[in-house]
C-alpha cells in the first residue's frame, strides 16, 4: 500500500505514473495506490483516477481516491506526503508555517494511528524539513527514523551542473551532498564528490580547476534552481521533483550502490557534524536493509562549515515556531 498526498496536484502528475509501472518498487511488486487530496479536489482526483485505470498498468492491483485521511492512512507500507499549504501572495511565513504545522500534525496522527509501525514516511511538501519534523512528533509509535524529507531534487540538480560543466553525463557524478534546509539556505558540497574522466575517477575540485566557480556560482545556481524554474515555467519544478522522489523512495527501498551516498532530510542525533540534535536536516546517508546511516568521518573545511551552521540556524528557528503552533494547535 503506497500513499500519495496532493495527488490531484502536479507532482503527483508525474510519480503516479512512475510509482504504477514499477520503477521504483521493482517490476514484479504488485502495488495499492491510495491517492489522498482534499475535498475541493476531488472531482479533479477523479480524472487522475481515471487516467491511472486507463494506462492498463499491471502492477496497479487497486486505487483508491479519498479525502478521509482514515481510508488514507490505513495499512500503509510507504506515505509519500506532497500535498501541502502552498504561499499565497503577501502571506507571511509565519502564517505559511501554521497553517502546515496543522496539516502535518494531522497526517502524522493518522499515520500514528492507522498505518503500519514500519512505514517509510517521505515529505515533499514544504516546508519540507519542518513538515517531516512535525508529522514524525505527532505519530509516536512510529520510529523517527521512518522519516525523511526530499533533498534529492537539490542533489540531482548539484550533479546535473557539474555534468554540464565537464561535459559528462550526471551518472558519472556521484558523492555530492546536500546539507542543511530545502530552502535557499542548503549548501550543496562537492568536495567529497567524484567524477568519471576517461574511466578514471576523480575529485571534483581536481577535474574541474575552477574553485571560485566550485565556491560560487555553483552553490547559487543549486540553491536557487527552483525559484528560476518557476519563473521560467510560471509554474514550480514537477517533472525532476517526481522523478527525484522516484530515486529518493527507490533508494529507501531497495538502498544505496556501493560506494555511493545520497541526500536526505533527517534527524539528527547532536554527534554528526556539529549539527544540533533533533534538527531535521539534510545529511550525505549510505541505505542498508531499508535503513539509512549517515555517512561518517568526512572532513569538513572552514568554508563549508559555515555554510552548514547558517542553513542548521535557519532550521532551528523554523522547527521553533513549528514547535510554538504544534503545543497551541
Ligand atoms: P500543486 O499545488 O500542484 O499540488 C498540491 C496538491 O496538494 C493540491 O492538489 C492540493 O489540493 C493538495 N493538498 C493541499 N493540502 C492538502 C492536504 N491537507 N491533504 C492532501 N492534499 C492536500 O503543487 P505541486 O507542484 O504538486 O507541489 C507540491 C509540494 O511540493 C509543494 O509544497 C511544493 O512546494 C513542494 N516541492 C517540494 C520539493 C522538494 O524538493 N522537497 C521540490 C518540488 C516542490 O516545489
Amino acid at each position: 500500500m503506497v500513499l500519495v498526498t496532493g495527488a490531484a496536484g502536479q507532482i503527483a502528475y508525474s510519480l503516479l505514473y512512475s510509482i504504477g509501472n514499477g520503477s521504483v518498487f521493482g517490476k514484479d511488486q504488485p502495488i495499492i495506490l491510495v491517492l489522498l487530496d482534499i475535498t475541493p479536489m476531488m472531482g479533479v482526483l477523479d480524472g487522475v483516477l481515471m487516467e491511472l485505470q486507463d494506462c492498463a498498468l499491471p502492477l496497479l492491483k487497486d486505487v483508491i481516491a479519498t479525502d478521509k485521511e482514515e481510508v488514507a492512512f490505513k495499512d500503509l507500507d510507504v506515505a509519500i506526503l506532497v500535498g501541502s499549504m502552498p504561499r499565497r501572495e503577501g502571506m507571511e511565513r509565519k502564517d505559511l508555517l501554521k497553517a502546515n504545522v496543522k496539516i502535518f500534525k494531522s497526517q502524522g496522527a493518522a499515520l500514528d494511528k492507522y498505518a503500519k509501525k514500519s512505514v517509510k514516511v517521505i515529505v515533499v511538501g514544504n516546508p519540507a524539513n519542518t513538515n517531516c519534523l512535525t508529522a514524525s512528533k505527532s505519530a509516536p509509535s512510529i520510529p523517527k527514523e521512518n522519516f525523511s524529507c526530499l533533498t534529492r531534487l537539490d542533489h540531482n540538480r548539484a550533479k546535473a551542473q557539474i555534468a554540464l560543466k565537464l561535459g559528462v553525463t550526471a551518472n558519472d557524478v556521484k558523492n555530492v551532498i546536500i546539507w542543511g534546509n530545502h530552502s535557499s539556505t542548503q549548501y550543496p558540497d562537492v568536495n567529497h564528490a567524484k567524477v568519471k574522466l576517461q574511466g578514471k575517477e576523480v575529485g571534483v575540485y581536481e577535474a574541474l580547476k575552477d574553485d571560485s566557480w566550485l565556491k560560487g556560482e555553483f552553490v547559487t545556481t543549486v540553491q536557487q534552481r527552483g525559484a528560476a524554474v518557476i519563473k521560467a515555467r510560471k509554474l514550480s519544478s514537477a517533472m525532476s521533483a517526481a522523478k527525484a522522489i522516484c530515486d529518493h523512495v527507490r533508494d529507501i527501498w531497495f538502498g544505496t550502490p556501493e560506494g555511493e551516498f545520497v541526500s536526505m532530510g533527517v534527524i539528527s542525533d547532536g554527534n554528526s557534524y556539529g549539527v544540533p540534535d533533533d534538527l531535521l536536516y539534510s545529511f550525505p546517508v549510505v541505505i542498508k536493509n531499508k535503513t539509512w546511516k549517515f555517512v561518517e568521518g568526512l572532513p569538513i573545511n572552514d568554508f563549508s562549515r559555515e555554510k552548514m551552521d547558517l542553513t542548521a540556524k535557519e532550521l532551528t528557528e523554523e522547527k521553533e515556531s513549528a514547535f510554538e503552533f504544534l503545543s497551541s494547535a
